[in-house]
């Protein structure tokens, strides 16, 4: 790995710190360095906040002349909410900027970096896998305006994922779990069904050590039929409710009235017509949405090909006799249209991650 790739990679772990608190802005993160010392680190806190550029120069003067800037994205060059940072990085006199990812936002896209050759800075796009996979969902909300769906299913070494009276079974181990509370760390908003919160009483927030944080969850409940006595009225950021046109006006004025939101959305054959979801979300900015719900709606989320990504945590040694299928019909049939693109051991569960073909 040369000293560019490592650089960027650190810059990326800046970033990462803030995902998933941003949108509708993507996490940023820099580092300047000169002289192979590092005079500054920065991230982007959130939208409105000075970008990560701003962060990482903010205490120097002229030490940063002839600096090199390592940014996970193209600097921006438009006036937002806060100034162009090419400006700032004219201004500074740096000598070199190494960029992970061509920003795809419109006014920005590629025209960022050319304004930094033509200003005499040497601008450099190096494109790395990683960073690659960490805008994965801002690219997609900036191209489709619609929120990246990820899909979490802990299945166990029979094929199920509860017992048959739907209580739950502890499936997967620690090393699962904890890659589940990262994932919704980074995630903008939580997705559930009332039919999980009956069941399973969730808390979907991520605990992290100590730590302890709230996430906006959103329920998909076609007749709002949310029980205020739920774990969730504690540990949620923000609830929000997802119904059809069926669902009571009282109802709605009650939750209302708690400070629960309430959006509804198409019905189609008395069903939800779930393909909304992801267009009401991308409304609010969000980039990437992690769901966790049951194996009915999983299927039907699958089979419209509505998950741009699915975890699939599979258990070796967890049986559940007589349990809930993980799959109503043949796996191989739902997944269809999806492949895999990794597997990992995490202890006793495998961990696979499937895309759209
Ligand atoms: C950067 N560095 O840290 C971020 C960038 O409204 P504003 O001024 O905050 O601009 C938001 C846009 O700037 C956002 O849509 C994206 O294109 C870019 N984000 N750019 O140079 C940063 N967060
Ligand atoms: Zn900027």
């Amino acid at each position: 790995m040369n000293e560019d790739h490592k650089l960027l990679l650190e810059a990326l772990d800046l970033a990462s710190q803030r995902k998933g608190y941003t949108s509708p802005n993507p996490a940023v993160g820099a580092i300047v360095i000169k002289e192979g010392k590092v005079l500054g680190r920065g991230f982007h806190w959130g939208t409105g906040s000075p970008h990560a550029e701003v962060e990482a120069l903010k205490n120097l003067g002229n030490e940063a002349t002839g600096a090199t800037l390592y940014v996970t994205l193209e600097p921006c060059c438009h006036f937002g909410k806060t100034p162009p940072c090419t400006d700032l990085l004219k201004s500074k006199k740096l000598e070199r900027v190494v960029y992970g990812f061509i920003d795809p936002n419109p006014i920005v896209a590629g025209k960022g970096g050319e304004i930094l050759t033509q200003s005499g800075i040497k601008a450099k796009y190096l494109p790395l896998s990683e960073i690659e996979n960490f805008y994965q969902n801002y690219a997609w909300w900036t191209k489709t305006r619609k929120t990246w769906l990820t899909g979490k299913l802990a299945v166990s070494k029979d094929g199920n994922v509860c017992s048959s009276n739907g209580s739950p079974v502890k499936i997967t181990g620690e090393l699962a779990n904890e890659l589940t509370h990262f994932r919704r760390n980074q995630a903008d908003v939580i997705v559930t069904s009332v039919a999980t919160l009956k069941a399973d009483d969730p808390r979907l927030d991520v605990r992290c050590g100590s730590n302890v944080i709230r996430k906006p969850v959103w329920v998909l409940d076609k007749q709002l039929s949310f029980s205020m006595e739920c774990q969730l009225m504690k540990t949620a950021l923000s609830i929000t409710l997802v119904h059809g046109k069926s669902a009571s006006g009282v109802k709605k004025e009650k939750l209302k009235s708690v400070g629960i939101e309430c959006v509804e959305i198409s019905e189609v054959d008395s069903e939800l017509l779930l393909s909304e979801l992801a267009v009401r979300l991308g409304e609010r900015g969000y980039h990437e949405a992690w769901c966790e719900f049951g194996p009915r709606l999983f299927s039907a989320f699958t089979k419209n090909r509505l998950f741009n990504e699915l975890i699939l945590y599979q258990s070796t040694q967890v049986e559940i006799c007589n349990g809930r299928r993980a799959f109503e019909e043949e796996r191989g049939w739902v997944l269809d249209d999806y492949r895999i693109a990794s597997e990992e051991r995490l202890g006793a569960d495998v961990k696979e991650s499937w895309v759209l073909k």
